[in-house]
């Protein structure tokens, strides 16, 4: 039977991106695609307009348009993704970052040759053989290889990157909502790698091709290595009572957002 796979874009001030993301929908990865859902992250810009304003234009596009009813951060827009796919049945929800820095194009041969249904989370990675990245330093990437061998280590399974914004997860997995205390921020990721790791998910990085040009990070590199680096040790001194543990900063008990937008598509396949 066919997979119903869900596509999730989260969205925070990037209306110059979003319209260029939502042009990597072809027809071809569209075939694979039963849903997207861009998830606006209360962002202070307008791209809320701008997709809808794209969607005018191409009104087979099956787009549907979330509100978060706060910002919840990158991690909190995931857990509102999550529920979205598990309530509406989803097999599968991929993950694109909505800043342009990745491209849809990287995973479509897994998914046409069916190779993602051989695992639970199929991670795009920027540091594993193949993968190309564009306008990173030789320092950044460094450190990111280091911190890679870190995790690794925790993990107990090669890990390739930390978090990209190109990845797959079966729905399946999430069902427990086993990431339900996990950090709302852009740390977000990390844990669920120490997730995978304690709850045996099968995991598989494939390479993707990165780039920031015109992207604002909003990631503090040299404080985010420290919370990193933080954050695996207390996981690696105990697994169990680390990951059972609260880790928000701020208590949200359901992660709500609003329908606001729907395209009428005209073409259901
Ligand atoms: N920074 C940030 N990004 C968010 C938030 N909610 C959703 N996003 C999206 O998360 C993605 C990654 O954020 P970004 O700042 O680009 O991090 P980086 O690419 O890892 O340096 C982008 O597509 C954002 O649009 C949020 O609250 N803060
Ligand atoms: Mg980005």
């Amino acid at each position: 039977m066919k997979d119903k796979i869900l596509l999730f874009i989260p969205m925070y001030n990037c209306e110059k991106q979003i319209v260029r993301v939502l042009g990597q929908l072809n027809q071809e990865v569209l075939k694979y695609l039963d849903e997207v859902i861009v998830a606006n992250n209360r962002s202070t810009d307008d791209g809320e307009q701008a997709v809808i304003k794209y969607c005018d234009r191409y009104s087979e596009l099956p787009v549907k348009m979330l509100r978060n009813i706060e910002n919840y951060g990158l991690g909190g827009s995931h857990k509102v993704a999550f529920e979205y796919a598990i309530k509406n049945e989803f097999d599968y929800i991929i993950v694109l970052h909505g800043d342009d820095q990745g491209d849809i194009a990287n995973i479509l041969p897994y998914l046409q040759s069916g190779e993602y249904k051989n695992y639970d989370c199929f991670l795009g990675a920027r540091f594993i053989k193949g993968s190309k990245l564009d306008g990173y330093s030789k320092f950044r990437t460094f450190g990111n290889k280091v911190f890679n061998i870190f995790f690794s280590i925790g993990c107990r399974f090669w890990v390739y990157d930390l978090g990209s914004g190109l990845n797959m997860y079966k729905v399946d997995i999430l069902k427990d909502r086993f990431y339900k205390k996990y950090k709302d921020n852009l740390v977000f990721n990390c844990y669920m790698l120490l997730g995978h790791s304690f709850y045996r998910h099968s995991v598989k990085f494939f390479p993707i091709i990165w780039r920031e040009e015109d992207q604002v990070s909003n990631v503090r590199m040299t404080s985010q290595a420290w919370t990193t680096l933080k954050l695996l040790l207390s996981f690696m001194f105990n697994r169990k009572k680390y990951l059972s543990q609260e880790h928000r900063d701020k208590i949200v008990e359901d992660y709500t957002a609003d329908i606001i937008f729907e395209n009428n598509h005209e073409t259901e396949n």
